[in-house]
């Protein structure tokens, strides 16, 4: 079977470009919507490794795409996606203190292949002002939320290897944006269970080929990277007892997937599906 590999370069990123349109350089980029334009962005790449063509079945050849989720205070710019693909219920109530805004990245097909495991390059530009939750979609086209594939996970500190999150956080601008280089997740992994939904897919970062995000960033700049930072955003507030550890304004547990309407309880939010 021939085995083809659609691959987009970095500087098409939609709305994306640096100045000089160089693949890699932060220079602004906005939501999937195109309502906002943020300042000073940062780019998260990596390569995904699929699973065997068996597992991958039906979705293999269909375009895959990483995507950021993160929450901004109400009134920081308007950036959902009209009614169909708005958060319903409780996650609107939430909005009065966050709104959820949507990043794609350029969406990218793969096939797997009969023999090897393929290994495709990703790349997704997200703000440095917003804290995000990263995810493996299957891209519906156009700038609405994708189908949910796997959520990206990994621990949150150095001393306690049990509890995963999914919650990057925002970087300040100087530690940000176009003084720094694109942040490389490395090869990621993406293990499909079988007879599980799509979206119950996991990739844990930090384990094999990957990186964790908070071996990666330093949120207050103080050279102790969030892994093994006691005090993430420096307010002297120890990230255990800090509701806002990140530092952003919002409560950290209103900003993950899990604040988002999920009614049929399968661990996948409803926007995603
Ligand atoms: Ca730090
Ligand atoms: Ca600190
Ligand atoms: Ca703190
Ligand atoms: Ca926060």
């Amino acid at each position: 079977m021939k085995r083809t590999l659609m691959l987009i370069p970095l500087a098409l990123l939609t709305g994306c470009l640096g100045a000089g349109g160089e693949a890699g350089i932060a220079g602004t980029c906005s939501d999937s919507f195109g309502t906002r334009t943020y300042t000073n962005c940062r780019v998260f790449r990596g390569r995904l490794q699929l699973p065997h063509q068996s597992t991958l079945g039906a979705e293999e050849g269909k375009a895959f795409q990483l995507a950021a989720i993160g929450f901004q205070a109400a009134g920081a710019g308007k950036a959902d996606g009209g009614a169909a693909a708005k958060p319903d219920g409780a996650a609107t109530k939430a909005a009065d203190k966050a709104q959820w805004v949507l990043f794609n990245g350029e969406p990218f097909a793969a096939d797997a292949g009969s023999g090897q495991q393929a290994s495709v390059p990703f790349a997704i530009m997200v703000p440095c002002e917003v804290s995000v939750n990263l995810a493996l979609q299957l891209a519906r086209g156009g700038d609405v939320p994708g189908v949910q594939v796997a959520s990206l996970r990994f621990v949150s500190s150095s001393a306690d290897t049990a509890a995963t999150r999914t919650l990057i956080p925002a970087q300040p601008a100087a530690s940000c944006g176009t003084r720094s280089a694109p942040v490389d997740l490395g090869q990621l992994k993406l293990v499909l269970a079988k007879n599980k939904p799509l979206g119950a897919g996991t990739i844990t970062l930090g384990q094999g080929k990957s990186k964790n995000p908070l071996a990666l960033l330093d949120t207050d700049n103080d050279q102790a990277f969030d892994l093994t930072d006691a005090d993430d955003d420096g307010d002297g507030i120890a990230d255990i007892s800090d509701a806002d550890a990140d530092g952003d304004g919002i409560k950290d547990s209103a900003q993950t997937f899990a604040a988002l309407d999920d009614k049929n309880k399968d661990g996948v939010p409803d926007m995603f599906q």
